[in-house]
Formats: structure tokens, C-alpha cells, sequence
């Protein structure tokens, strides 16, 4: 080493084959799936390494690929720092570079999974319907083209050239936070498969395998003060290390087609039934995270931690988790609901995790339905009063309005970006009618209850009128 130059972080990847592809290779993926993946093999064997797929940029592939595609995870607990060295990457490739390189990853006869984060709207689904929206410019486009754009054109077409070869299918193993993850993806991939080819989208449904998953862990988006950070604990320099909480969760449904790494020796939940795990993650946690990203966002709040620190946003959750949304849910096998919910608060307050509130906020459009509008309109249909949950509905359109309470601008990262900030008015009844004309968003049951608008009128009324402080607490 010269001197004054940090030591580089580097590994030499194995040459084993990959029995893994993993699609949309964020922090995420890196701070979860790869880990209990790398800790599988390492309990029980087997060639599980995993060729990442970048699906828009080449920024991580770049970072990692002087590394050798080791990294590190750097966990951060109330109580301290811990940092592991990650290996289990083979490869990282660059979608829109090489669709084809891709391609031919996923149809090696050694690859037998293929896992996705491609986050929510990445499915080309109506996030209301679950079903694949054919307008979708990259479906058209992988409609007509056979190297694909979107990730279940990748899906599609690699098992088209599996089938064509006769090599059995990957089991896809979708990751993303979705109710019923496996299905929603299966209807995606089989509604193209039988645009393309009936006979294909036949054999995908007799021979191939789409387990429900529910992923849990806190990974913030790394930031530069981060690798800073990762240098003074390890001594090297890493350019694309991932940060998260000491709290993790896999709840896998044990479906598999084609084999699997032994999860269950590293702490995965394999299961028959995933939905009553998902449910209560995604309307718990990210129901939750989401409410307290546009209310804490509204409120000049940073971080979770920081809005949590905040006795009225604190309080504000507590009663979302007892009275409204608790009363809704079937407890997972073996699971107390209230426990639950009290570990959710020791994790949104850990301060060593500084998670944005603009980072959960993206993305709202496809996130609301499967996070709170679900439980709104089954607390409706049980006449059970769920303000908190609308005043969370009043202040995503607030936050997608795209000014924030002192009237400056908010940066909106959502598919529907454009479209929702033409929706705002100075009559908070005729946006609440803008935004409930949404149907990509809005189930229909929620678009036709009287009562549901005029609620959301007064809570937006509410929120412009006195600040999402004091709306909070009411
Ligand atoms: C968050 C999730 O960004 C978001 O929308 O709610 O990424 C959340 O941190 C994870 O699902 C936790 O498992």
C-alpha cells in the first residue's frame, strides 16, 4: 500500500457456477437475501452464489467490480457497530448494456432461482388490481422485442429459451413488499407469457415455482458520510458498502421447483402460507413507515428516528398500531400483535439508523394500496373509524401535491409524479376528488364511499389548515 492511500477493500470471487440470479441488486438485496444466502452456504454448502442484475444503472456494478463484488454490511444497533464482509457475489451485470448477457444468465442450467427487488412499480402491474398493465411502455416494448426492458420480460423470455432448450424452470423468488409477492408476480409474468405464446405460459404454470416471500429489515440508502464511516471502523476503503439494522426477517413459503439453499438453517421461516406474515409486515411496518414518512415529512422531520423522537408522532403511530390497525389483522402463527408493534417502535427510534423520511415517501402511488388502503376500507366495511389512516391518505396527497407547509418545494420521485401535481386545488374537497379519481390507486370500494371522501376532505382541511403537528394529534 503507498502511503497515505487507504487500503482497498478486494476479494477473488469463486469460480463456482451461480445457482442464483437476483434482479434489482439495491441495498436491500445486499443487506438481506445475499446475506442469509452467503450464511446457507456457509451452514450447509451448495452453489447458491449469485450473479447480481442491475436493471437501470451501472453505478453498483462500477463500485463493486474493483472490489472483486465483496462489500460490506455494516450493522448499526443502539448499542454499536459491527461490520461483516459479504462474498457471495459472483458477478453484477448492467441490464440495459447487455439484455442479452442477462439472458443467458438466467437461462444456465446451474441457475436455479431467480430472485427480484425490483421495488413495487417494477412489476409493470396496476398496483390496485394486481394485474399486468399491457400499456406499460417496457411491456410494449418486450412485446415486440426479444431482448426485454422490464423484469418480467427478462422472466419471460429467459424461461421461453429454458423451455425451447429443455431446461427446467427457476423457481422466482420475489423479494418486493407486495401482498402475496409470488402471486402477484406469477399473474404478471403468465398475463405475458400468453401474449407471447400460450403453450409457454402453459408449461410456466404446470412446471414453474412462485413462493410468496415477506422481507424485513431496515437498510437506509448509503450515503458518503457512510463509507467515511465504514473506513475508520474497518481499516478499508469501501466504495458500495450497505447499512442496516441488527433486526431481520425471511418468511418464505417452501415451494421451490428446482432446489434451494438451506435457509432454514440460518433463521428463514419456511412456511406453507406466507399472507397472514405479510399482512401484518406490510400494513404494521410499512403502513406505518409510510404514515410517518408524509406526516413527518410535512413536519420538517429528517429521519424516522427524528419524527419519532417527536411525542406527538410517536403517539400518533401507537394509536394507528392498537386502534386501527391490530383490530384488522389475523395474527401469524405463534405471533403477539402488540409485541409486534412495540419492537416496530424500538426499531423506527434507533438513532443510529438514519433513514429518511423522503426515501419512503418515494414511490407512494404503488406503495398506498397494499400499505393502508387496505385496512381503511376493511375498518369501513367493520364500521370501525380509522382517522389516523385517513389523515396519513391526506398527507400523501399534501406531500405528491409537491409543496411542503412553508411553500416550498418538494422533490416527488413517483411514477405519477406529473399527474398528481395537477391535481392540487385551493378547495381541499375538489383535490380529495382529483386524487380518489385514481383508479390505479384507489380500489373502487373506496372511490364510491361517501363517507371515505368526506373524511379525507377534513383531514386534508385539517392538515392544510393547522400543520401536520397539530393534525396529528388530534
Ligand atoms: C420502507 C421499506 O422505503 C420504504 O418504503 O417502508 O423499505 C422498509 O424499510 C422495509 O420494508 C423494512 O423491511
Amino acid at each position: 500500500m503507498e502511503a497515505g492511500l487507504p487500503a482497498r477493500l478486494h476479494h477473488t470471487p469463486s469460480a463456482a457456477p451461480a445457482g442464483i440470479v437476483h434482479l434489482g441488486l439495491g441495498a436491500f438485496f445486499r443487506a438481506h437475501g445475499a446475506i442469509y444466502v452467503e450464511q446457507a452456504m456457509a451452514a450447509s454448502g451448495g452453489d447458491w452464489g449469485i450473479i447480481g442484475v442491475s436493471l437501470q444503472s451501472p453505478g453498483t456494478r462500477d463500485r463493486l467490480a474493483p472490489q472483486g463484488w465483496a462489500y460490506t454490511a455494516l450493522q448499526l444497533g443502539p448499542e454499536g457497530e459491527t461490520a461483516q464482509v459479504v462474498t457471495v457475489l459472483r458477478d453484477v451485470l448492467v441490464a440495459p448494456e447487455n439484455p442479452q448477457a442477462v439472458l443467458d444468465a438466467m437461462i444456465a442450467p446451474a441457475v436455479r432461482i431467480v430472485s427480484l427487488t425490483v421495488t413495487e412499480k417494477g412489476y409493470c402491474h396496476e398496483p390496485s388490481t394486481g394485474r399486468l398493465n399491457a400499456d406499460h411502455p417496457d411491456i410494449r416494448h418486450d412485446l415486440d422485442n426479444p431482448l426485454p426492458r422490464s423484469a418480467p420480460g427478462f422472466l419471460v423470455r429467459a424461461l421461453q429459451a429454458r423451455r425451447a432448450a429443455g431446461i427446467p424452470p427457476f423457481t422466482v423468488l420475489c423479494c418486493d413488499n407486495l401482498p402475496e409477492n409470488g402471486h402477484v408476480v406469477r399473474g404478471v409474468v403468465l398475463d405475458l407469457a400468453r401474449l407471447i405464446d400460450p403453450d409457454l405460459a402453459a408449461w410456466i404454470e404446470a412446471q414453474g415455482a412462485f413462493p410468496s416471500t415477506m422481507v424485513d429489515r431496515i437498510v437506509p440508502a448509503t450515503t458518503p458520510a457512510d463509507l467515511d464511516r465504514v473506513e475508520t471502523l474497518t481499516g478499508r476503503r469501501d466504495e458500495a458498502p450497505v447499512m442496516h439494522e441488527p433486526f431481520r426477517q425471511w418468511v418464505v413459503e417452501d415451494r421451490f421447483c428446482n432446489g434451494r439453499p438451506d435457509l432454514g438453517a440460518v433463521g428463514v421461516q419456511l412456511v406453507d402460507d406466507v399472507t397472514p406474515f405479510e399482512h401484518m409486515k406490510l400494513r404494521m411496518l410499512n403502513g406505518t413507515h409510510s404514515s410517518l414518512a408524509y406526516l413527518g415529512y410535512l413536519a420538517g422531520h429528517q429521519t424516522i428516528a427524528d419524527t419519532m423522537a417527536d411525542p406527538v408522532m410517536a403517539q400518533f403511530v401507537d394509536r394507528l398500531w392498537r386502534s386501527e390497525i391490530i383490530p384488522a389483522l389475523t395474527p401469524p402463527p405463534g405471533t403477539d400483535l402488540v409485541a409486534y408493534a412495540d419492537a416496530l417502535a424500538a426499531r423506527y427510534a434507533n438513532p443510529a439508523i438514519r433513514h429518511r423520511t423522503w426515501q419512503i415517501a418515494m414511490d407512494g402511488s404503488q406503495k398506498l394500496p397494499q400499505r393502508i388502503l387496505g385496512t381503511i376500507a376493511e375498518g369501513r366495511a367493520a364500521g370501525r373509524p380509522v382517522p389516523g389512516l385517513t389523515l396519513a391518505v391526506a398527507a400523501w396527497m399534501r406531500y405528491a401535491s409537491g409543496r411542503d407547509e412553508a411553500g416550498g418545494a418538494i422533490e416527488v420521485k413517483d411514477p405519477l409524479a406529473p399527474q398528481m401535481a395537477a391535481l392540487w386545488r385551493d378547495d381541499p374537497a375538489a383535490t380529495v376528488d382529483g386524487f380518489l379519481a385514481l383508479s390505479q390507486v384507489f380500489p373502487a370500494v373506496l372511490r364510491d364511499d361517501a363517507g371515505f371522501r368526506a373524511e379525507l376532505s377534513d383531514a386534508l382541511t385539517r392538515l392544510v389548515r393547522d400543520g401536520a403537528r397539530v393534525a396529528a394529534s388530534g
